[in-house]
């Protein structure tokens, strides 16, 4: 259900993080989960506010420029390891966000909680043309992870009928998942896809001794004719 296909050497890696750290004046900082963010996110940006949509928009356009200034090689990098595992070529959509970064700080003997269940929905939040050619009902969801903590990081997800879960109101719906999630881990320089509709969620990271922050790539992607557009 989740795979990881190899991109970057931890070489690689170092480098893009120590580029992230570079543009530190540029992460925005999400105080509902004590994270960053360095890029526009559509479940962030374009979500849960007025004219939300206009600022993920806007921010975009802004953060756009940096992003391809200091890792062209890495959206390219990326691009061809995606289009090897999916068959098909892969595009990054010039109106929408790139793929940006999530980052976790963690300091020495911390532990944090994951992030909640949920379906990748947030196409939904964005702007498509009537007559647009994309398959929204099949979209794919991925992570690269750059650094991660002592202990790992990883994804937990749970392969029960998705469409069936989404029925349940949320209680009933913890209570179906709080012993059928399954753990998968990231490994560093790897992309994680997976279909962004089942349900899924960030795993709780565990207490740990060195500070390694969980840095991570994420992007999604719509198939459009016969190519991925991909976005964040
Ligand atoms: O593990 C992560 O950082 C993100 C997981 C997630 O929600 C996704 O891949 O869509
Ligand atoms: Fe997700």
């Amino acid at each position: 259900m989740i795979t990881n296909v190899p991109c970057l050497t931890e070489e690689e890696c170092q480098e893009v993080s120590s580029v992230i750290y570079d543009l530190k004046k540029f992460w925005c900082q999400i105080t509902s989960g004590h994270f960053y963010i360095l890029g526009a996110a559509s479940y962030i940006d374009a979500a849960n506010a007025d004219k939300a949509k206009q600022f993920y928009y806007g921010k975009a356009k802004l953060l756009n420029p940096i992003l391809r200034e200091r890792f062209n090689w890495l959206y390219e990098r990326i691009s061809q390891s995606l289009t090897k595992e999916l068959g098909k070529p892969t595009a990054y959509l010039e109106t929408l966000a790139l793929p940006g970064f999530h980052i976790f700080p963690m300091s020495k003997g911390s532990s944090r909680t994951g992030g909640g269940m949920h379906l990748d929905l947030q196409y939904k939040l964005l702007n498509w043309e009537p007559s647009t050619g994309i398959n929204f009902e099949n979209p794919i969801s991925f992570t690269l992870a750059i650094t991660l903590p002592e202990f790992g990081g990883g994804i937990n997800f749970s392969d029960l009928p998705s469409k069936e879960l989404t029925k349940l109101t949320l209680e009933k719906r913890q209570e179906a998942l709080k012993n059928q999630t399954r753990f998968h881990a990231y490994a560093v320089g790897h992309i994680a896809i997976h279909q962004g509709l089942i349900w899924h969620g960030i795993a709780p990271m565990r207490n740990q001794q060195l500070d390694n922050d969980r840095i991570s790539l994420q992007g999604h992607g719509l198939l459009d004719q016969d190519t991925w557009q991909l976005y964040w």
